[in-house]
């Protein structure tokens, strides 16, 4: 430990903290941009650029940037002296003079930190005037590029790069047009990106957002021909609170469902229903390919979960080689929407064609998911909407509807009740431990008592346990984040890793962590508090194995038969392509 004086305070801090770090620790924020640290070394940006963190330190001539400068025995710093603060002050006017003033209407408007700076900072007139870079806007089908508002902060890049391995923006040009881009400045939909919105959840600016379909969902809820229903799926209810001024960490399900209903869906369904819906397919075909590796097919497991839109990108991109791998059951989403215009509509009486089916995700690639041809009948998609949890925020606030004033109320039935193994699928870990449920019990043909596989939890990034399903050692491995989960699948196609189920998620902490989630500003607290309601659900569920849902057995029962059937995999299975 170290002892230094910030601000007048003395403190003791571990040897290599940062200025910053040290700061924070005594409940000094010094304002940045640039910076960010999601959990652990490995996950930082640290690359000093914005400026906006400089402090004073006693002995030194220049401002030091406190996020990037390690303290020493006896340092002395100034967070406020005059000169910091006209040292912020000016580095912020020069970086508005290129910035578009275009605030009323930018998508980030109100969580904007650049905003919130200068909001501070007291700006009341542009000083600098010069050019302002223009680049065209880049419209995908999940997240959209305004590259005009870049401040070259580098967190989309580290997060993009360094923590996600997906490669798809790096810094380009110099100068004045320096910006972040994919490589040749091509459009994201031609490039790599795996749409996993994690350069969205860490831009400060409005340089990066969600392609925003709130106003597709309004007119679909006015248009008197449109049955439209709507799914919630497990990670929203664990944040949407966040949003509405609850602590972080509140379970709002209740609130959420009487909200919706007052939007004036026809029906508020459970994305939790299908993800049991998913275990069943994903547990059979887990007990198919074991009997067949068991008699001598090496090549039949490692079965990989495949519900996570970014994670089924970045394979189909990086490992052309192992498409055989991932499970072929579709996504809960699509699942959901499948089940809903195949069948629910057929009951309800409603053509395919009248029913829009609008889902709430933490998610942007859930975007890009509902779009994929393979999804839709004759044009016509299973899913017709997809808004993360920030745009259903927006779009309750926009009809003043205040969660925080409404009582809790149930989703529709039938596909609305769910089992804990459900609700667990949006933390890491909670796929591969809800189809361990089902799968044990299949397997063996015992009950388990203790659903809890309390070695399957946790927040490393890459984890391997073994679980024993009767005299079986069954070795699972986890990864949540794209980077970790490369260098799993390196492990296992290279062979140095043996294992018979992998689940991967490609956001930190699993879908809790999405990239449409409440903005966390890289606190991976949050995402710990977040993962806490789902756990907490999972234990007050009467139900906590996904083969016990009465309605999961009854649609079964009467239209797919049993899980892998012919039915079955013509509407709840899918392919990948190279
Ligand atoms: Fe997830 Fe899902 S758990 S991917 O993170 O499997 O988005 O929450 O809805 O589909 O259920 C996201 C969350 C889901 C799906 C489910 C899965
Ligand atoms: Fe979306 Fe969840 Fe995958 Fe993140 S982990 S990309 S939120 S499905």
């Amino acid at each position: 430990k170290v002892k230094v004086t910030i601000d007048g305070i003395q403190t003791e801090v571990p040897k290599n903290s940062t200025i910053l770090a040290a700061a924070k620790s005594l409940g000094i924020n010094i304002p940045s941009l640039c910076y960010l640290n999601i959990g652990s070394a490995d996950y930082k940006n640290d690359c000093a650029s914005c400026r906006i963190c400089v402090v004073e330190v006693e002995g030194r001539k220049n401002l030091a940037p406190s996020c990037a400068t390690p303290v020493f025995e006896g340092m002395n710093v100034t967070t406020n002296s005059m000169r910091v603060m006209h040292s912020r002050k000016t580095v912020l006017e020069l970086m508005l003079s290129d910035h578009p003033k275009d605030c009323l209407a930018c998508s980030k408007s109100g969580e904007c930190t650049l905003q919130d700076l200068a909001i501070q900072f007291g700006i009341r007139e542009i000083r600098f005037e010069g050019a302002e870079s223009t680049y065209r806007k880049d419209y995908s089908p999940s997240i959209i590029r305004d590259m005009d508002k870049c401040i070259m902060c580098r967190r989309c890049e580290t997060m993009c790069n360094k923590i996600q391995t997906v490669g798809a923006l790096s810094g380009v040009n110099r100068g004045f047009e320096a910006v972040v881009a994919p490589a040749f400045e091509q459009d994201l939909e031609d490039s790599v990106c795996t749409y996993c919105g994690q350069c969205v959840a860490v831009c400060p600016v409005g340089a990066l957002s969600e392609a925003d379909h709130t106003w597709k969902v309004v007119r679909a809820l006015a248009n008197p021909k449109k049955k439209v229903i709507v799914q919630v799926a497990p990670a929203v209810r664990a944040a949407l609170g966040e949003e509405f001024g609850y602590p972080v960490g509140t379970n709002v399900e209740g609130e959420m469902v009487t909200a919706l209903k007052k939007l004036g869906f026809d029906g508020v369904f459970d994305t939790n229903w299908a993800a049991d819906l998913t275990i069943m397919e994903e547990a059979s075909e887990l007990k198919a390919r074991l009997e067949k590796y068991l008699a001598g097919d090496e090549k039949a497991l490692p079965i990989l979960t495949s519900c996570c839109p970014a994670w089924v990108k970045f394979i189909e991109h990086n490992f052309p080689d192992m498409l055989d791998v991932p499970s072929t059951a579709k996504s809960p989403q699509q699942m959901f929407g499948a089940v809903a215009k195949n069948i629910w509509a057929k009951e309800e009486g409603i053509n395919r064609e009248d029913l829009v089916v609008v889902s709430v995700m933490p998610c942007l690639a859930k975007k890009y998911e509902a779009g994929r041809e393979e999804f839709s009948k004759d044009g016509n998609p299973d899913v017709d909407i997809s808004i993360s949890t920030r745009e259903l925020a927006k779009l309750l606030k926009q009809a003043n509807i205040d969660l925080k004033k409404l009582e809790k109320s149930k989703f529709d039935a039938p596909l609305g009740d769910y089992t804990g193994a459900g609700v667990i699928f949006g933390r890491t870990g909670g796929v591969i431990e809800a189809a361990t449920r089902t799968a044990y019990e299949w397997i063996t043909g015992e009950t388990l008592e203790n659903v809890n596989f309390e070695v399957l939890r946790g927040y490393e990034g890459c984890r391997v346990a073994t679980v024993k399903v009767g005299d079986l050692d069954l070795r699972i491995g986890i990864a949540h984040g794209l980077g970790e989960a490369r260098k799993l699948l390196e492990k296992v196609k290279s062979g140095e890793e043996k294992l018979h189920a992998i689940e991967i998620m490609a956001c930190k902490g699993g879908c809790v962590g999405g990239g449409g989630q409440p903005y966390h500003n890289g606190n991976f607290e949050i995402i710990k508090k977040r993962t806490e309601v789902l756990n907490n659900i999972d234990e007050n569920c009467e139900i906590r194995k996904s083969h016990e849902n009465p309605y999961i057995k009854s649609i079964y029962e009467n239209h797919l038969e049993k899980p892998m059937s012919h039915k079955a995999h013509e509407m709840l299975h899918t392919k990948y392509f190279p």
